[in-house]
């Protein structure tokens, strides 16, 4: 947990600065017909939001303003149309570090659909650091040869560890089908936005989908 040093002027001259976003435009790596029978998938990170959708900071007292909550969603959101996250969002997010109390997330991930393998078991999400906005997966979590059909998706949730209290909810999270295949064709991560489902809470997730033999 770190001190609360607010400072609401800030706010206004972060926001207002213009999300400086590349057109992100690489065309289609896959044609429908080039599909891969198999995927391999990959989970490596997250971006949180700022605080919990009440207004509350994840850990200790004190509030982070709820516009700066919504507009910093909203402006990640339309950046998340080009595929992107400005560095300038990302940089939003690291100064909320030295300025709220960001969560210590923990979790887990598992593939839903027709014809998984066994070893598609549930994998949990472990940060490699504690009191981060932006998490980056231990290992990361990897499924192998992942039968690539309509009927995949990928679920999971998100708790702010509070041992030995209890943990607060960060999100329950689905990404179907179409944002995998987002992922496949992006040949990068993908970074899927997650912030309706989640109240802000949770603000994406990024993924990697490449073929698998
Ligand atoms: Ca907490
Ligand atoms: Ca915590």
């Amino acid at each position: 947990m770190r001190g609360l040093s607010q400072r609401a002027g800030w706010w206004g001259g972060a926001l207002s600065v213009t999300f400086l976003v590349g057109c992100g435009s690489r065309g289609d790596a896959t044609s429908p017909d080039d599909l891969p029978n198999f995927v391999q998938i990959t989970v490596v990170d997250a971006k949180l939001g700022l605080g919990k959708s009440d207004g509350s900071q994840w850990d200790g007292l004190g509030v982070v303003p709820l516009e700066a909550i919504q507009d910093l969603a909203k402006a990640m959101s339309v950046i998340d149309r080009r595929a992107q996250i400005a560095d300038h969002g990302i940089a939003i997010l690291r100064t909320g570090i030295g300025m709220f109390n960001a969560p210590d997330a923990v979790g887990w991930a598992e593939l839903v659909g027709a014809d998984l393998p066994q070893t598609a078991t549930r994998q949990q999400l472990v940060a490699e650091a504690e009191d981060t906005f932006l998490p980056v997966w231990r290992g990361p979590p990897t499924w192998n040869r992942v039968p690539f059909h309509a009927s995949l998706a990928l679920t999971g949730r998100l708790e702010d560890d509070d041992t030995p209290g209890r943990n607060d909810l960060i999100g329950n999270f689905y990404i179907p089908y179409d944002q995998l295949l987002a992922a496949l064709r992006a040949q990068r991560v993908h970074q899927v936005q997650l912030s309706e489902q989640t109240h802000n809470q949770l603000l994406f997730i990024g993924v990697l989908v490449r073929p698998s033999s």
